[in-house]
């Protein structure tokens, strides 16, 4: 029915489509490429995550209860007051609650447990000595506890008087040693009540205070969910991918100082990667001298480090878990390092 003529042009005609087909797709790579090199939130390399949730185009977060930006720099030094013996004297209250339900990540809602509404708890503050006085509240519908890392009586370790709904409960101990620690619920089943957001980074400055710089906190954590005992999300203050979206922006030349905790439930182990730098590690925060310079740091659950950079050359870095699958989950950010 065709003839060999017909059959030549044909073969001609498709041939020349592809050509101008291959010849634009070039074109249009070329285009792409450009536009992510001028776009400054990174958008565009996780256009193939699978069935990873893909925040290209979206806001990262709509949250009340999850601001990463906010959560980043705030540190909570608590009602001040000093005692007849001169020890200042830090007063917190924080509220267990296990009712909520948030949106964790665009489209994913969760029935988070927090501290104070908000994952991660509020960071505490305080220097070697004081005396830190925490109020908790459970508002929940399940007992909870606060357990601090730290030095401290055995009656203050929140792990055998758990608080029932409706409880309340007065924590007191001084804070040391100085460092780095957290807090967390230590009720059973423990993973459950932390794999839901019951935590906080609790940070201790020694009496002659560190160096001036522009500090910041990072807690890495994941959310299981579906609830199948394996986190579907990895993120660091949150928000999967949201410091992608919302860069952390520095000065460069100036001192950057990451209090680094790691509180990730069910995985063994988690970790930091810097980009185009190298930070002295100081593991717990525990000693003025540093551990360690490098760009990455790993670390099982409960551990903690304070990582301290500077940039000498502007741009945009990211840092990430290099542990692919979290980094592909939403444990990668940016910073945007500025004149
Ligand atoms: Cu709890």
């Amino acid at each position: 029915m065709f003839s060999p003529k017909l059959l030549l042009i044909s073969a001609i005609a498709v041939a020349l489509v592809g050509s101008i087909l291959a010849i634009s797709s070039l074109y249009a790579n070329a285009q792409n490429d450009e536009e992510k090199a001028v776009n400054s939130r990174g958008m565009g390399y996780y256009q193939t995550t699978g069935d990873v949730l893909d925040p290209a185009g979206s806001s990262g977060s709509a949250s009340t209860g999850i601001e990463p930006m906010k959560y980043l720099r705030t540190f909570n030094y608590g009602r001040v007051s000093t005692l007849p013996n001169g020890t200042t004297l830090r007063e917190f209250t924080m509220i267990a609650d296990d009712r909520q339900t948030m949106e964790i990540s665009p489209g994913v809602h969760y029935n988070v447990w927090t501290f104070n509404g908000t994952i991660p708890g509020p960071t505490i503050r305080a220097t070697e000595g004081d005396l830190i006085r925490i109020h908790l509240i459970n508002n929940g519908t399940h007992p909870h506890s606060m357990h601090f890392h730290g030095i401290h009586r055995a009656e203050m370790d929140g792990v055998f008087e758990t608080i029932n709904p409706g409880g309340q409960f007065i924590y007191e101990f001084y804070a040391e040693p100085y460092g780095l620690h957290l807090y967390h619920c230590h009720v059973q089943p423990l993973e459950e009540h932390i794999s839901h957001g019951l935590y906080g980074v609790y940070i201790v400055d020694p009496k002659t205070p560190r160096p001036d710089a522009d500090e910041m906190v990072m807690m890495m954590n994941g959310y299981d969910t579906d609830s199948d005992g394996e986190n579907n999300f990895y993120t660091v203050n949150g928000v999967p991918f949201y410091y992608m979206h919302h860069p952390i922006e520095i000065e460069k030349g100036r001192l950057v100082r990451v209090y680094l905790v790691n509180i990730l439930e069910f995985d063994q182990i988690n970790n930091f990667h810097l980009h185009g730098n190298l930070y002295h590690l100081y593991r717990t925060g525990t000693d003025m001298e540093p551990d360690d310079y490098t760009d990455m740091v790993t670390m099982s659950q409960g551990e903690r480090a304070i990582l301290e950079f500077t940039y000498q050359y502007p741009g945009q870095y990211m840092f990430h878990a290099h542990k692919t699958e979290f980094a592909e989950k939403g444990w990668t950010g940016m910073f945007l390092v500025k004149e």
